[in-house]
């Protein structure tokens, strides 16, 4: 053979080493993208009333979280602030007490509170989902009903 040649299949073996090569790495990173699931925002969750009506007294608000991305209830959030007032009614001023109860199901997170008068409250959550960073915030509005 003569050297031009043997440079010549050198080079052609090289490009499709190269080739594969390129091949594989543009495999390797289609497949991190799939497995690596793309990190989350707060917007990515929202807290919704179980119901919009309760009774005036004592109640048990219940809300779910939810993940907007899948539809699935988040479970084990930690809820660090919660407030209840009749701002709907624009009494701000007008709060009540509010505890945290036991979830009974996962992604359901309870509250004791009292509903001191009719008409509309507002319930305002914070809360910290597991491996999340950020932190989940909403408004809830329902009716307390004599
Ligand atoms: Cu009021």
């Amino acid at each position: 053979m003569r050297p031009a040649i043997v440079f010549r299949r050198l080079f052609v073996t090289f490009h499709s080493v190269a080739q594969s090569w390129a091949r594989a790495c543009a495999a390797a990173l289609v497949g991190v993208a799939l497995t690596v699931p793309a990190r989350a925002a707060p917007a990515d969750y929202r807290f919704e009333l179980v119901t919009q009506e309760a009774k005036v007294g004592d109640a048990v608000l219940t809300v779910r979280l939810v993940d907007t991305r899948s539809g699935q209830p988040v479970t084990d959030a930690v809820i660090f602030a919660k407030r209840i007032d009749m701002a709907p009614d624009s009494m701000d001023e007008m709060t009540s007490t509010l505890a945290q109860l036991p979830s009974t199901e996962p992604g359901l997170y309870r509250f004791k509170t009292k509903l001191t008068m009719a008409g509309g409250w507002r319930l305002s959550l914070g809360a910290k989902v597991q491996g999340e960073t950020g932190t989940v915030s909403d408004k809830l509005v329902f009716r307390a009903v004599p």
